[in-house]
């Protein structure tokens, strides 16, 4: 029997010309990476906090991210992060992964936290720092081909602290060497995506420090290679949206880290400081699915949707189903946009009539329609409630505390 509330929802949507069967379509298809790194202990760099049951090594993080894909039917996918991650058999970790229902997604090199590249990884102005750097990104590319990820993601930290520290213009040139050496190395079905953000740890300037100059290095790499959209990485003010529609109209959008900020990069749970700025982003890549050109739709398909955040006191896999399940609440309600009544407002330059046709779609509560396609696909209808209720938080409990940390 169909419940109230959502039959009441279906009535609604019918009447403002919105196929629910094809929302419903679009939601059981919506598909979000979880970090490895989410799962472990981390901090800021005043505190990391130890927490209870927190996964010993990569192969519990696996079980623990397969405890959230199978409550939610959102999360098939675990990004990992190289050495974190670091294992001596990576086909035993995606079989582990893949016995779960899991599959390992995007691999990042971390060129962040070895004594060496203080001063740089690939934009170190030591040769053999920089060789150091661009070896472990072929690694990683072995290592992605080894575990079936098609998605190297890219993250330096490299930057300045001060005015003259270095040369920006020779950092740009080894950064772009070092990026095309590791092009050259992925096999054709394979991606790179270029990730910036605006500042931190470096505090003067920061060698790709936004979507421009990611864009800028991806067009001299070629095709394969996208920018990454972390949604943390921006100034204070910056229109994210525009951004993404913007990547997605030149074919460059590869795909996002979602995590909330208030300040900087904070790393909060998507959607809990911000979720209608998640919803108009939605919004944008919704529209660029409809566009008449081939080459927009198809890369609408291939945007990775993923997570990066780092849960420091909240409990980690509640955590992280609220994040899928935040993300999927906003998808919901941007896939109610009546497109054609935006257009049509466009259309007649009114602008509070298209202002409103974007925001009321925002207003609709999505509550029925997400019990509805849970219930359809055998999931629990509150997977958090459903996580809260099991017995998994009292299983790990035996791993004790000093798990891994990031
Ligand atoms: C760092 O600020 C970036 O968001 C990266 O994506 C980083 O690799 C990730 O946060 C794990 O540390
Ligand atoms: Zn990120
Ligand atoms: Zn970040």
């Amino acid at each position: 029997m169909k419940d109230k509330a959502y039959v009441l929802f279906e009535e609604q949507q019918l009447a403002r010309g919105i196929d629910v069967n094809h929302v419903k379509q679009k939601l059981a298809e919506l598909k979000i990476e979880t970090p490895s790194w989410g799962y472990g202990d981390s901090g800021t760099r005043f505190k990391v906090f130890q927490k209870e049951g927190v996964p010993r090594n990569p192969f519990e993080k696996m079980e623990d991210a397969a405890v959230v894909h199978r409550l939610t039917g959102l999360a098939p996918t675990v990004a990992i992060h190289i050495p974190w991650d670091q294992v001596d058999d990576y086909s035993k970790l995606r079989s582990h992964a893949e016995n779960l229902g899991l599959r390992i997604g995007a691999v990042n090199p971390n060129l962040f936290q070895a004594d060496e590249y203080m001063l740089g990884s690939v934009t170190n102005s030591d040769s053999k720092i920089r060789r150091m750097a661009t070896d472990h990104l072929l690694a990683c590319v072995d290592i992605a081909k080894e575990t079936g990820s098609k998605d190297v993601s890219l993250w330096f930290a490299d930057g300045t602290n001060y005015p003259g520290q270095g040369d920006i213009r020779k950092r740009k040139g080894w950064m772009q060497e070092a990026l095309q050496e590791m092009y050259r190395a992925l096999d054709p079905d394979m991606r790179m995506l270029i990730e910036y953000k605006c500042f931190e740890p470096a505090f003067y300037h920061t060698d790709l420090a936004d979507w421009g100059m990611a864009y800028n290095m991806a067009l001299k790499l070629g095709e394969q290679a996208q920018v990454l959209v972390d949604t943390g990485h921006h100034l204070p003010g910056a229109n994210i949206e525009h951004i993404v529609a913007y990547l997605l109209d030149e074919k460059r959008l590869g795909g996002f880290h979602f995590n909330s900020r208030k300040y900087a990069d904070d790393d909060l749970i998507v959607g809990t400081v911000n979720p209608y700025e998640l919803f108009l982003i939605f919004y944008q890549i919704l529209q660029g699915s409809m566009d008449e050109d081939e080459g927009i739709r198809s890369g609408v398909d291939k945007i990775a949707y993923m997570l990066d955040q780092s849960h420091n006191i909240e409990q980690k896999i509640p955590a992280m189903i609220r994040s899928v399940l935040n993300v999927q609440t906003q998808y919901a309600k941007a896939l109610l946009v009546d497109h054609e009544e935006v257009a049509a407002a466009q259309k007649n330059n009114d602008v509070l009539a298209a202002e409103h046709a974007v925001r009321r779609a925002f207003e609709f509560d999505v509550t029925p329609l997400l019990h509805a396609v849970r219930e359809e696909q055998g999931l629990p209808v509150d997977p958090m409630e459903a996580y809260l209720n099991s017995r998994y938080t009292a299983e790990i409990a035996g791993r004790g505390k000093g798990g891994a940390s990031w």
